[in-house]
């Protein structure tokens, strides 16, 4: 029998869609739409491919055709039918009832958390078979490709707030396998603020913004959220992430990924191990500071997703190697803690990484509501070879998600929208439902029937791979209301991750916690945050309380040791590719060699996949930004070009010298920021009086000077944006 939900039902259904009016277009075949999205250099592998012949069955193409109706009658016509051509409109215009009823309908709620975000499709390629320690099909054999959707996301902010938000991101992926849909719904941070999804409300509702007046946006520095932190010490070590530069990523290609509870992988012959999943980006991890990212927020909210829209159009497309910690089921607690307890990580030092293979984003979804939007991922989305674990977060989110997406649904039928439709035959007994796209024939919708010849029958060996549960798994015990005493040490590991960040980056997150906390009102608040952070340390506690008119605590010593672990920071190691950097060339298109110098700049780095924006008073020719459109924030290396120097120092206040083209020190304030964020900066031949007009001083490390744009030049350049951020230029406390 034919699959009822084959791609057939839709190709007719679509092609239905597509025509607008056969009469007059003279028809669309479903199908024959061209992706307008054919360029860069993609890999041609049956898994793109497959996506490409996937979704081109859904595409709906508006070229050479007649506006119609919603049910297809043709409109000639686009002023409302009214009475007199003065008015009133007239309540039979089906014409504009219809267009406006749409319209009024357009939105759906928005996520209740990581509302925010940004998607591409990619592709996953296992790099072995890893059938010794999962049956799932995925993983099964050395180059298999399996198709992937990503969603990159904040948490706190509503759809439409900034990019750059300081804020827990997303990292969800939805493996198409041919096994049906997988989905990791994991973070860019490895652990998270609770133990118990009972919690999870009253996390959400306090770092969400007032209740009275829906203030901050996308921000947790204000008083409810704080409160909650002080009261609830679980949320220290993800806190401390967020704090860090994690919680500031330079870009959605420059987070790791993180399943964060721990799972079970099972073997076709049942036996299981525990599993906790890495994402570990190939282009390395990075992060802005936090002036740098406010700046930003206010320069381009669509920072991040302007970055991984651009990355994948140009053909650079990011990569991401996925690994796995494998731990045995009888060492769930042989780590000083409970592996079922999310606010904890597993030091790599205790358990290295195994990589199990490699995904590539490569395509930009075509319409962000349909794609982006409409992205139903669900920790429930699940695949033979893999099981949950009895972490109590894990257990709450595999019925939170569903539930919230049938509330954005209005109905169980999303499973059929494009995106999320699995790639393989669907055959059940569920039916019926708001917006049901299929015309389901089997006259016998129960099992076990005789009348469809017992089909859809249970999947088995010989007939399709069913879904197990790993067989070693038991559970008993008294009901209780309680907290596991192994989840109880809550503060080691905030230690841990403190004292495994540079000082620099300690101060990153002293600084942070300075800010947040001198935005809220409330001295209980902010004095019980303190307590609480000094059972992780003193100085941490000290130094933040001294900027926030709370006195200094006494050491509260039960917890504090000197541990450290590795790779927990964003600073430090060299980034691993330099796509999609940028690198703005402050020019004057009154410079006799200023542009060819920056041309010429632009040439050497493109090997290395790094962008060169020429920025000038004006558009020309060979100018592609003004300075009045340009900021520090858009570049990740500002270099001033000769004959570009005059622009810069306080002689740009002067009544001659200020020109309406720009505002006043703009070229200036861009080489300061720059400075100020840590990004390499530098000038060629006579363009060095730019950088003492600022009192940058060329001794200063990241800062680069060269007669010419010479081979020198550029490898040091490259290797300072590799550098990303220069650390010296922050001051710590000593
Ligand atoms: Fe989520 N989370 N979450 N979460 N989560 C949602 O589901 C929830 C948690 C994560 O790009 C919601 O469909 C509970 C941890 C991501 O579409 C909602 C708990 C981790 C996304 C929900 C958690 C995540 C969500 C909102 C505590 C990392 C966005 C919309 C038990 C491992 C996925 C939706 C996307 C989204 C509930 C905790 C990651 C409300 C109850 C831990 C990446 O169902």
């Amino acid at each position: 029998m034919r699959g009822l939900y084959s791609l057939g039902a839709f190709a007719s259904l679509i092609a239905a869609a597509s025509a607008a009016c056969p009469m007059l277009t003279g028809e669309i075949p479903a199908g024959s739409v061209a992706n307008p999205h054919h360029h860069g250099k993609r890999d041609d592998s049956n898994a793109s491919s497959e996506t490409e012949a996937f979704l081109s069955e859904f595409y709906l193409n508006d070229n050479d055709a007649y506006l119609t109706t919603d049910v297809g009658g043709p409109i000639e016509d686009q002023n409302s039918l009214k009475a007199g051509i003065r008015g009133s409109t007239l309540l039979e215009d089906f014409i504009f009832r219809q267009k406006i009823q749409h319209f009024d309908h357009e939105r759906v709620p928005e996520r209740a958390v990581h509302a925010r975000g940004a998607g591409a499709h990619g592709v996953f390629t296992s790099y072995a078979d890893w059938s010794n320690i999962t049956a799932a099909s995925f993983l099964g054999a050395s180059g298999k490709e399996t198709p992937t959707f990503v969603r990159f996301s904040t948490v706190a902010g509503s759809r439409g707030s900034a990019d750059t938000a300081r804020d827990v991101h997303g990292f969800a992926t939805r493996f198409y396998t041919d096994e049906g849909n997988y989905d990791i719904v994991g973070n860019n941070i490895p652990v998270f603020f609770i133990q118990d999804a009972i919690l999870f409300p009253d996390l959400i509702h306090s770092v969400k913004p007032q209740p009275a007046n829906e203030i901050p946006q996308a921000a947790t520095a204000h008083d409810t959220a704080y409160d909650f932190f002080g009261q609830q010490p679980s949320t220290l070590h993800t806190l401390f992430w967020a704090m860090a530069g994690h919680g500031i990523p330079r870009s959605f290609r420059h987070v790791d990924g993180f399943g964060v509870h721990t799972y079970r992988f099972v073997t076709d012959d049942g036996s299981s191990k525990l599993v906790k999943f890495h994402w570990t980006s190939l282009q390395g991890r990075a992060s802005l500071v936090w002036e740098e990212a406010q700046a930003t927020a206010g320069k381009n909210a669509d920072f991040m997703r302007q970055d991984l829209y651009d990355s994948i159009e140009a053909g650079r497309y990011p990569e991401w190697e996925l690994g796995v910690q494998i731990i045995e089921e009888s060492d769930v607690l042989s780590y000083g803690f409970d592996l079922l307890d999310p606010t904890k990580i597993l030091p790599v030092e205790k358990v290295p990484i195994t990589a199990l293979g490699k995904m590539q984003l490569n395509r930009n979804p075509l319409n962000y509501f349909a794609e982006t939007e409409q992205v139903m991922f669900q920790p429930g989305h699940i695949v033979r070879g893999i099981d949950f674990t009895e972490d109590p977060l894990l257990q709450g989110r595999l019925f939170s998600y569903l539930d919230t997406q049938l509330n954005r649904n209005g109905g169980p039928n999303f499973e059929q929208i494009p995106i999320n439709r699995p790639r393989v035959p669907i055959h059940n007994n569920n039916r019926d439902g708001f917006a049901q796209m299929f015309i389901p024939l089997n006259q016998a919708a129960y099992s076990p029937n005789t009348l469809n010849n017992g089909s859809p029958r249970q999947a088995n060996e010989t007939v399709g791979n069913g879904f197990f549960t790993a067989p070693g798994r038991s559970a008993d015990g008294h009901l209780v209301r309680a907290t596991s005493p192994t989840f109880a040490d809550v503060w080691s590991q905030p230690g841990l991750f403190y004292n495994s960040l540079t000082a620099t980056e300690q101060q990153f997150v002293i600084n942070a916690l300075r800010f947040e906390l001198s935005n809220v009102k409330s001295e209980d608040v902010k004095s019980n945050f303190i307590t609480q952070i000094n059972r992780v340390n003193n100085t941490l506690a000290t130094l933040v309380a001294s900027a926030i008119g709370v006195s200094a605590p006494e050491p509260d010593s039960t917890y504090y040791h000197s541990n450290k672990t590795s790779n927990v920071g964003t600073f430090g190691t060299p980034l691993k590719k330099l796509d999609g950097l940028k690198v703005g060339v402050l020019a004057s298109v009154n410079g006799e060699s200023s542009i060819a110098e920056g041309q010429a700049l632009a040439q050497s780095l493109a090997g290395s996949n790094v962008d060169v924006v020429i920025v000038a008073e004006h558009l020309t020719s060979n100018v592609s930004a003004t300075y009045s459109g340009s900021d520090a924030t858009n570049f990740d290396a500002v270099i001033v070009s000769s004959g570009a120097e005059g622009l810069f120092g306080p002689q740009t206040f002067t009544a001659e010298s200020n020109t309406t083209l720009y505002p006043a020190g703009r070229p200036s304030q861009i080489l300061v920021d720059a400075f100020r964020f840590g990004k390499p900066v530098g000038a060629v031949g006579g363009a060095s009086a730019a950088l003492s007009a600022v009192d940058i001083s060329t001794d200063r490390s990241g800062v680069i000077t060269g007669d010419s744009v010479s081979d020198d030049f550029v490898k040091q350049l490259t290797e300072d944006l590799a550098t990303f951020k220069f650390l010296d230029r922050f001051a710590v406390d000593e």
